[in-house]
This record gives structure tokens, C-alpha cells and sequence, in this order.
């Protein structure tokens, strides 16, 4: 039995594809370890089962676990095993959670359950939400999220409306304007919560939602049921893909222009389909460097993550993870035209370890503990 005051605290982050959840668990992870001398540790989570983000959080160090194929919601009691696990082995002062992006009804399935039947063995920061503020006003003008009849716009608008701690992220990315267009749009959703502007990339906020898991508690706020029909069709409207692939050159190559290219092919093919993007992103690692390139809209540019200098190499291993309003077999067939135009570019092979693109299972929760309930 673990003593009261071991109780790690046990964070949840959650928010739409592409807000920003790892680059904030990321930096969260940095500023409790080496400001505060917290022992941290990572679970991240996919419908997939080769996870960009999860190799990220190792190449930063993290003591990382991950839950593949579903969400924690539905698959709670993994959840709670995993957790306790690394309790038993790692005994961490924090444990930073990313649910799924595209997951909504964390307060019903995951927060309320844990604080009923696990609250002696974790402290639970209050539940963060992050939004996305280069994105949100645009997707709002879209899709209306305050009428939600579209089925994403219901997803991402029943995200906002459980959060405690709304992170309005990338604020580097907007004016005064924007952020304070935003910040109304959100007020009119989640007039309860607690508004925090950060720049997870830059770290600007950082220390304001590191206070928030040290010293914040759950203020029960109401949150609404999920519509379960409309949370399974926005589920169902996105298309997955993963795929894990070796590359190998003859010569020599620039691993960071390659995996740039082959996401700026993806998005004009993406684009030219009219498809919606929620998060494309791909990891390269080399024998010495890792890259991460990533975008989350049609019109915005690929954003990549690595070391400043690039050296060529004739070896790595790529993974690429997609998320996007079109059918799995269209998404798939962009991918593999994307990734054979590049590779005839660049004078690479790409042999395949795996790929599979799909849709995800419909949403079943094993919990849900109605606001009602008290
Ligand atoms: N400019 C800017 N970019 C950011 C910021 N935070 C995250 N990003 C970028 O946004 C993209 C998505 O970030 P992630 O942290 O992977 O987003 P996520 O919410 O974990 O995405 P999923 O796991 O797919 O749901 C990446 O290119 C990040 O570098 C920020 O504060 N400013
Ligand atoms: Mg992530």
C-alpha cells in the first residue's frame, strides 16, 4: 500500500489532434525534472500502435508507457494497471497523461472513475484542455462549435466544455486580436474554467500550468454528458494511418529535407481531396539525429523538430502517423504516392516494416459517472 504522502499527482491532458499535448507534456516534463526535482514519467496513448509521440518522449529521457489500439477511456482498466505500475516501479511525483486527441468525455470515463475508486492511490490535477489558438477562430467559422451540428465540431467543442485549465496554445502564432477573440469564444463555452495563454514550442505559460498540477485541485465543475451517437460519427469521420518504414540510401541524404518533403507532398494531396487535416505528423530517426515534421491544416506549413544542424546520412527509420477527414484507403494511397515520389527523389529504398490505415472502433467507455451523479 502505498503511503498518502507518496500519492503521485496524476495529470491529464487532453485537447483536439495537433494542439499541442506533447510538446506541453514535453516541456512540463523538463521544467518539473529540472526546476522543481520531480521524478516524471509519460503515458501516452493512440488508436495506433506506432506512436510518434511515444518515441519522442523517450528520446527526451522520459520513463514512458503506452496505451495502443483505443483510447484510456475504453480501455480504463489498462489505464489504471499501467499506472499503478509505474507507481510500483518508478515511484514518480508526477505521471503526465495524453489521451487521445480525438477523445472527448475524459471528466465521465476517465477523471471522475479515477477520483471515485483510485483517489488513495493518485492526486489528480485538475483535467487540462488545450486548444489550439492559430486554429480555433478558422475551425469555428467552419464548423460552428457553438451549434455543433457538425460531428468534429461537437467533438471539440464537448472538450472545451469539460475542462478545468484551458491552455490557449501557440499564442506565438497569433496577434492580441486573435488571442482575445479566442479567449471570448471560449468564455462562451466554458465560462467556469480557468484560462492559462501558452506557447508550448517557446515555452511561455509553462511555469503557470506547472503551478497548476503542483498546487491545483479539482473544483468539480459541471460538465456535460456525451452524446455518444455524435461522439462515435466524429470518431468515425477521421481516418487513421501509421506506418513504420526502414530507409536506406546508396549515397547519402538530408533526413530533414526528406521527411519535410514527404509531409508537404501529403498536404497538397490532402489538399487536392478537399480533405480536412487534424494532425499529420513523421519521425525520422538516424543513427545519430532524431526529426519530427508535423502540420495540422492544408494552409499552414510544415513544422519540423530536430537538432539545428543536419547532417547527411544514408540510414534511419521513419514513422509516419496520420489524421484526416478522407477514407483510409484514400489516405493510404496519399502516403505510399507521397513516400514513393520522395524516395525516387532523394535515391532512398523504403522497405516497409508495417502500415495499415483504418478508422477507429466506435467509442465504449467501461466507466461514465454523469456530472449529475455529484
Ligand atoms: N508555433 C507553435 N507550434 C506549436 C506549439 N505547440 C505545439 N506546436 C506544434 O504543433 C504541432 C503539434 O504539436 P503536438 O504537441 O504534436 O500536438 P498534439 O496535441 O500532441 O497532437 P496529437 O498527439 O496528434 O493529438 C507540432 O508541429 C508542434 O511543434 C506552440 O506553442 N507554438
Ligand atoms: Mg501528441
Amino acid at each position: 500500500m502505498v503511503s498518502v504522502f507518496m500519492k503521485p499527482k496524476l495529470v491529464l491532458i487532453g485537447g483536439f489532434l495537433g494542439s499541442g499535448k506533447t510538446t506541453l507534456l514535453l516541456r512540463l516534463g523538463e521544467a518539473l525534472t529540472n526546476e522543481h526535482g520531480k521524478r516524471v514519467v509519460m503515458i501516452t496513448n493512440d488508436q495506433g500502435e506506432v506512436l510518434v509521440d511515444s518515441v519522442i518522449a523517450k528520446d527526451y529521457g522520459f520513463e514512458t508507457a503506452e496505451i495502443i489500439r483505443g483510447c484510456f477511456c475504453c480501455n480504463f482498466q489498462i489505464f489504471i494497471k499501467h499506472a499503478q505500475k509505474i507507481l510500483e516501479e518508478l515511484r514518480p511525483d508526477v505521471i503526465l497523461a495524453e489521451p487521445v486527441g480525438s477523445c472527448s468525455g475524459l471528466m465521465p470515463t476517465l477523471y471522475r472513475p479515477i477520483q471515485e475508486f483510485y483517489s488513495g492511490e493518485f492526486k489528480l490535477a485538475p483535467l487540462i484542455i488545450m486548444v489550439d489558438a492559430s486554429r480555433l477562430l478558422k475551425l469555428h467559422q467552419e464548423i460552428n462549435l457553438l451549434d455543433a451540428g457538425d460531428p468534429i465540431a461537437y467533438l471539440i467543442a464537448s472538450q472545451i466544455k469539460e475542462g478545468e485549465i484551458m491552455c490557449i496554445n501557440k499564442v506565438d502564432l497569433v496577434d492580441d486580436s486573435t488571442i482575445m477573440d479566442t479567449l471570448s469564444l471560449l468564455r462562451r463555452m466554458r465560462p467556469e474554467a480557468e484560462f492559462v495563454l501558452t506557447s508550448a514550442k517557446f515555452n511561455v505559460g509553462v511555469d503557470k500550468v506547472v503551478d497548476v498540477i503542483l498546487k491545483g485541485v479539482s473544483r468539480r465543475l459541471p460538465y456535460p454528458d456525451v452524446d455518444m451517437i455524435k461522439y462515435t460519427e466524429a470518431e468515425l469521420e477521421l481516418a487513421w494511418f501509421d506506418g513504420l518504414y526502414e530507409v536506406k540510401s546508396e549515397g547519402s541524404f538530408n533526413p530533414m529535407d526528406f521527411i519535410k518533403e514527404v509531409l508537404e507532398d501529403v498536404v497538397g494531396q490532402i489538399a487536392s481531396h478537399n480533405g480536412f487535416i487534424a494532425h499529420v505528423k513523421a519521425y525520422l530517426r538516424t543513427p545519430n539525429r532524431a526529426f519530427k515534421a508535423s502540420v495540422t491544416s492544408t494552409d499552414s506549413n510544415v513544422d519540423i523538430g530536430g537538432p539545428e544542424s543536419v547532417e547527411h546520412t544514408n540510414s534511419g527509420v521513419l514513422l509516419v502517423n496520420a489524421r484526416v477527414k478522407l477514407s483510409p484507403e484514400k489516405l493510404s494511397e496519399i502516403v505510399n504516392i507521397a513516400l514513393e515520389k520522395k524516395a525516387l527523389k532523394y535515391n532512398v529504398t523504403l522497405p516497409k516494416i508495417r502500415a495499415e490505415a483504418y478508422r477507429p472502433k466506435p467509442p465504449k467507455p467501461q466507466f461514465y459517472i454523469p456530472y449529475s451523479r455529484g
